[in-house]
């Protein structure tokens, strides 16, 4: 999927003369690293919606379902590689000095990429708390040894992640507001746009001036507010724009 010549030369130069960047990614820029995103036809898993596994409800009736779920998807994410979307934005990071990035994604492929400071706004697959002490450890074993995996206080640990219904760590949603209200070019890569409040930064950027750019295979509530929409694959199109 190639953009047409005259967008991508506009955008190119809107990236390069930007003062500061802000990016918010979802779960479709890791779709060509082979991790299914949560909505559309290939969603996650086919018989149950994110929403109603990522949830302190869900975990605390059935935990070992909910931890197969999160087993299956650490054992996926642990065989993805970072794509060339995931390294586009290190590029970008590297020449922009105002950047930051933004993720709503818990796979860590932005890490591994090389980036240097990442927001996560919905934890991290790999970070386990315990629910009794609160011990927060990382562990990386796929597959768990035992499900649901318990702390050495005897305690049920869960996934270090926001579920539907729990609050974004403060720290991280407020380094993201900064980071919308303050930038001037906020682009937003593989998102679905329906989950809040990640969803709200890239309309405070626009209402604060910031020019907004789109990548996304399909249009999403945020392609009328944006100044391009690109409709393609993330890991095609933004080498494109960044190289
Ligand atoms: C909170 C857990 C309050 C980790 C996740 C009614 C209306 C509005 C809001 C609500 C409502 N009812 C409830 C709410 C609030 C709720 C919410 O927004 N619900 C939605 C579903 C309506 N939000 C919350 O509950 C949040 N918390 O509000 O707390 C509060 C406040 C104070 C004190 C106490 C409580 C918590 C939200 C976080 C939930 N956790 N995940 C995990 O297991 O991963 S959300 C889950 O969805 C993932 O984290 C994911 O990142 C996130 C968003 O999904 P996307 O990343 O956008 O992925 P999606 O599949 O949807 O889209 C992918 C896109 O990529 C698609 O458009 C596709 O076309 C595109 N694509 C595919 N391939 C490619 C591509 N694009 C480019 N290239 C490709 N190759
Ligand atoms: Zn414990």
């Amino acid at each position: 999927m190639s953009i047409q010549p005259s967008k991508t030369e506009e955008v190119r130069e809107e990236l390069r003369a930007a003062s500061s960047i802000a990016v918010l990614t979802g779960a479709g820029i890791s779709e060509e690293s082979g991790i299914p995103v949560f909505r559309g036809s290939d969603g996650l898993w086919k018989q149950y919606r994110a929403e109603d596994l990522a949830t302190p409800e869900a975990f605390a009736r059935d935990p070992r379902l909910v931890w197969e779920w999160y087993d299956w998807r650490r054992s996926r994410i642990a065989a993805a590689r970072p794509n060339p979307a995931h390294e586009a934005l290190v590029l970008l990071e590297n020449h922009c000095p105002g950047f930051a990035l933004i993720t709503q994604n818990v796979d860590g492929l932005h890490d591994l990429a090389g980036s240097r400071h990442v927001i996560k706004l919905h934890g991290d697959i790999w970070t386990l708390r315990c629910q009794h002490c609160g011990t927060v450890k990382s562990d990386r074993r796929v597959p768990l040894p035992e499900i649901p995996p318990r702390c050495a206080c005897g305690g049920l640990l869960r996934p270090g992640v926001v579920w539907f219904g729990e609050a974004l760590p403060p720290a991280a949603w407020q380094a993201a507001v900064q980071a919308a209200e303050s930038c001037a070019l906020f682009l937003v890569v593989g998102t679905s746009a329906v989950v809040y409040p990640a969803a709200e930064l890239p309309m405070l950027a626009k209402h604060r001036g910031a020019k907004l750019i789109e990548i996304n295979f399909e249009p999403t509530a945020l392609t009328p507010l944006a100044d391009y929409s690109f409709v393609g694959k993330a890991g095609e199109m933004l080498p494109q724009l960044v190289s």
